[in-house]
This record gives C-alpha cells, sequence and structure tokens, in this order.
C-alpha cells in the first residue's frame, strides 16, 4: 500500500513540502499520498493576511500575527526560492522589501504552478496526533470546521509546518491590571494608524519591536519609546523616538523604567516574542525548544529524535527563511521517499543536535549567526537535488542589509540588491518606504 504522509499548516514551510513532492512526481518519480491540513479556509500562513484577532471565525485561535503596511524586514534576495525566482513570477525584476501581499503572490505562484492546492484539506484543524507502536504509525484527529465534524485517519509520516510566531509570550508587569490605556501584544497588532497622535512605548528589542514602532512611527504616533529587557537596539532612532532600559511597573498613564525616569504613554505593545505551541501534540512527540537555531531534538534541524517518522519545518529562528524551508522540505521529502538514511541510534541523533547547539554557542555575532544557518541550508541542499544556489551570496546580501539598517533604521529598505538566483540587480523602489504609505501590490510594481 502507498505511504501516506500527513502535512500540518499550509504556510510557507507546508507549501514547500508539497513542492518538494509534487517536483519529485513531476520527475516520474512515485511518492506517496500527501495530504495537508490547514486549520485556515487558505494558504500562506503568516502571508496570508487576517484582520481577526484574538479567535477566528470558528473560534479557533487566530493564526495571524502580520499586521497592515507590513513590507518584508529582510532582502528578499536572501530568500528567493531556488526554483522559482521572482522574476518567473512576476515577469521582471522587483525592488528588495516587497509589501506582505507581493510576498504572499509570490508565494501562490509556485505553489499554482505546480498545482497542490488539491491536496490541501482547507479549514481543518488538526486536533490530537498519536503513535501507535504496534502498527507503527500515527493516528492524526482532524476537525473539518466546514463541516463541523471530526475524524481520524492514520499516517506514516507526520510533518508538522505549523509555524511558530503566533502563540505570544505576554509577561505581565505590576500595574498593567490598572493602567489607563490599551495594552496588546504584537500579535494582535494590525493597524499602525490606530496609533496616530499618540504616544506609545513598545516592550522589547528585537524585529517586532523594531519594525511595529517604526510603523507607528511613519503613520503619526506622537512619539515612541521603545525598552530593553538585554541591550537596547541601538539605532539612530528619529527625534521623537527614545530607547528606555528595562520596564519595572506602570502606574496610571506612566511607565516606569530600570534607570528611574518615566514617561506617560497611552499605549503599551508587547513586542516580546512568541512561544513555540502545539496544542495537539501529545508528550511524547511535542517539541520544547527555545527560539533559536539549533532547535532542541531535532536531527538535521528536522527529524524529531525521539520518533525520527515525524517531522517538523521551520522551527528554528530565521535568517533564512523561505529557501531554509524548501531545503528542509526537500531533504525530508528525500529521508521519506528512502533515499536518505536517518541513523538507527538514537545516540547518533542526539550527538546532532548536541554538536549543532554548541557551534551555535561558540558566538554571539551575528555575522557568524548568519554563516552558521547558511552552512546549515548548504549541508541540506548538497543531499537533495533542490536547486544549488549561491547561498554565499545571500549571506552577502544579509551583511549588506545589517550595514545599511545600522546607516539608518528609517532608510535601509531603499536599498536594493543583486539576486542569488537571477544574478539581477534590483530596481531602486520608486518611493522611498518612509513616504510611501500605501503597501499594495499595484502600487509596489511600479518600478
Ligand atoms: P506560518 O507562516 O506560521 O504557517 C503555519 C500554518 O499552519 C498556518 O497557515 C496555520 O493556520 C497552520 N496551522 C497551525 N496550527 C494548525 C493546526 N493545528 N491544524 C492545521 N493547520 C494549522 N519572514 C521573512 O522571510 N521575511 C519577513 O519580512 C518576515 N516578517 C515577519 C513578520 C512577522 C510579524 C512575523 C510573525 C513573521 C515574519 N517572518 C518573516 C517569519 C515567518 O515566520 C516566515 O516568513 C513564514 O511565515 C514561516 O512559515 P511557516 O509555514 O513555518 O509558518
Ligand atoms: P523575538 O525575536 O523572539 O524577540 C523577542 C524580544 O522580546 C526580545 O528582545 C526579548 O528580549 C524580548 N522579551 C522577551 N520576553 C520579555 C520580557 N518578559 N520582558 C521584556 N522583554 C522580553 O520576537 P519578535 O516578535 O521580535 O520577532 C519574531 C519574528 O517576527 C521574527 O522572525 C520577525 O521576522 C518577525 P531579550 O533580547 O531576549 O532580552
Amino acid at each position: 500500500m502507498k505511504k501516506r504522509v500527513a502535512v500540518i499548516g499550509a504556510g510557507p514551510s507546508g507549501l514547500a513540502q508539497l513542492r518538494a513532492f509534487q517536483s519529485a512526481a513531476q520527475q516520474g518519480q512515485e511518492i506517496p499520498e500527501v495530504v495537508c491540513f490547514e486549520k485556515q479556509a487558505n494558504w500562506g500562513g503568516l502571508w496570508n493576511y487576517s484582520w481577526r484577532t484574538g479567535v477566528d471565525e470558528h473560534g479557533e485561535p487566530a493564526h495571524g500575527s502580520m499586521y497592515r503596511y507590513l513590507w518584508s524586514n529582510g532582502p528578499k534576495e536572501g530568500l528567493e526560492f531556488a526554483d522559482y525566482s521572482f522574476e518567473e513570477h512576476f515577469g521582471k525584476q522587483i525592488a528588495s522589501y516587497p509589501p506582505r501581499a507581493v510576498l504572499f503572490d509570490y508565494i501562490e505562484g509556485r505553489v499554482l504552478k505546480a498545482n497542490v492546492r488539491d491536496w490541501i484539506r482547507f479549514s481543518s484543524v488538526i486536533r490530537w496526533v498519536e503513535h501507535d507502536p504496534q502498527a507503527g504509525d500515527f493516528i492524526v484527529t482532524v476537525h473539518d470546521l466546514a463541516a463541523d465534524r471530526v475524524y481520524r485517519e492514520r499516517f506514516d509520516h507526520v510533518i508538522v509546518a505549523s509555524g511558530h510566531f503566533s502563540s505570544p509570550n505576554v509577561p505581565e508587569y505590576p500595574g498593567f491590571d490598572t493602567f489607563n490605556g490599551r495594552i496588546l501584544h504584537a500579535h494582535d497588532f494590525r493597524d499602525a494608524r490606530e496609533f496616530a497622535g499618540k504616544d506609545v512605548l513598545v516592550v522589547g528589542a528585537s524585529y517586532s519591536a523594531e519594525d511595529i514602532g517604526s510603523q507607528c512611527w511613519k503613520y503619526g504616533a506622537r512619539s515612541i519609546t521603545s525598552c530593553y529587557r538585554s541591550a537596547p537596539m541601538g539605532f539612530d532612532w528619529p527625534a521623537n523616538w527614545e530607547e528606555k532600559p528595562a520596564l519595572q511597573r506602570v502606574e496610571g498613564r506612566h511607565a516606569h523604567f530600570a534607570d528611574g525616569t518615566s514617561r506617560a504613554v497611552d499605549a503599551i505593545i508587547l513586542c516580546t516574542g512568541y512561544r513555540h505551541v502545539f496544542p495537539f501534540l501529545p508528550d511524547d512527540l511535542r517539541l520544547k525548544t527555545a527560539n533559536r537555531l539549533a532547535t532542541a531534538d531535532l536531527w538535521k534541524g528536522v527529524a524529531y529524535v525521539h520518533n525520527p517518522a515525524l517531522f517538523y519545518l521551520g522551527m528554528q529562528d530565521q535568517w533564512f527563511t523561505f529557501n531554509m524551508f524548501d531545503a528542509q522540505a526537500w531533504y525530508v521529502r528525500d529521508i521519506i521517499l528512502g533515499r536518505i538514511a536517518v541513523p538507527a541510534d538514537s545516540q547518533a541523533l542526539m550527538a546532532d543536535v548536541a554538536e549543532r547547539e554548541a557551534r551555535e554557542e561558540a558566538s554571539d555575532d551575528t555575522k557568524y549567526a548568519i554563516r552558521y544557518q547558511a552552512d546549515y541550508v548548504k549541508e541540506l541542499v548538497a543531499e537533495t537535488d533542490y536547486p544549488s544556489f549561491d547561498i554565499d551570496g545571500a549571506c552577502e546580501a544579509f551583511f549588506e542589509w545589517k550595514k545599511h539598517k545600522a546607516k539608518g533604521i528609517m532608510t535601509f529598505r531603499d536599498n536594493r540588491y543583486r539576486s542569488v538566483i537571477t544574478g539581477t540587480m534590483a530596481p531602486v523602489h520608486h518611493t522611498p518606504w518612509k513616504e510611501a504609505l500605501d503597501d499594495s501590490m499595484a502600487s509596489y510594481l511600479q518600478n
């Protein structure tokens, strides 16, 4: 009987898995039956924008963490699919920091071309996965939300591609319960215009703090205060943006910081990161990891060491995204097709994880971290037929991006980079980012 493979989630990672299998089928190879379960009514994962917060139309936790006016936070030249370039999709080279809708269109283009939409059961949430040691397979419990029907099916492999930037990490500070303003997590942020004319505090010092603060600034907040727990972001902020050390407490409208200063604010946006949450997995299958480059318990970053018939995609912290998910998906496909062997000895699987962790921990340097993840992508790509591409070139784009951010946090998106897939230089975008208030695809593509 044909093997059966369940993929949980149709975001960039899950879609990479479908494309990987489809590409093998296209070459005449026999592939297993692949069924992808997606709890939302459409594909694209985080790139499938939804205005909803809290719960969705079925009462399920809203997956979306993306907001209006979001532009890519890194150059597209670092994430381009090696088998489907931006030029192939758009018919021309486009500027380097596309807004969300443009990236959604690009992600969708490849899977429309691959014709894999029928492999996906939409509005179908995975409620539970259990391993049957006798049969050696998995029993997957699915809730078809549209038909309101729960059913179970058996699969030889399960691939978890449910993302890890959706379940917010929400700390509480003294005084939050009596704050006279709005407190929200980045996960629930949707439209910066809500904060026009307001004094906004962002808590955190990573991508969400930087970008949500920048959005609020761009769309007219009166002032931005950001505060850090470990280290400041340290950019050369505009005049109405001040960076403070850790938040300690809130009294009325006043936020108090570790340096003894305080500031009156209208809203507090917790940009305090996300948690890896898998409510559909029992203890023996559930990944427990911090958001890091060397995830815990994943051999080669994909196979669960305690049960290597189970895989996880995209669970790492991310410099590389779409092309790394591809590298992982092609690798997992080849394990399932029997082309790559997973060591039978669990000690060997754990040793691989330990070696990756030690190597990650050897340096705090950003360039080191980017190269580390690039080496990981190279390692996986080398063993499959995923088209090889200039991964060092992608690193160079990231290094340039870092320099451009240091030079101007509100201007870095006005830069351009060369595609490592087609070799073409991107055009300069027609409008500087801080003046480009229209983030529609039609506007962006007028280069
Ligand atoms: P997701 O995109 O999260 O997709 C997971 C899918 O699984 C979803 O469709 C979800 O509905 C589904 N799902 C979850 N649970 C279940 C279940 N139980 N049953 C069925 N389906 C389920 N990356 C970049 O490269 N560039 C950027 O500029 C960028 N900006 C970002 C901005 C924000 C605000 C955030 C939060 C992330 C950003 N990222 C960015 C990183 C982002 O994580 C990746 O680009 C990408 O979306 C990850 O893909 P994924 O498929 O692993 O996860
Ligand atoms: P990150 O990158 O995980 O960063 C989380 C930030 O939140 C980081 O600066 C943390 O500080 C800070 N943090 C976490 N817990 C707390 C508490 N309790 N108090 C104060 N500060 C805290 O998440 P992001 O949301 O920024 O980015 C996630 C993805 O979204 C990313 O891939 C982007 O592409 C978009 P620390 O430095 O650990 O002290």
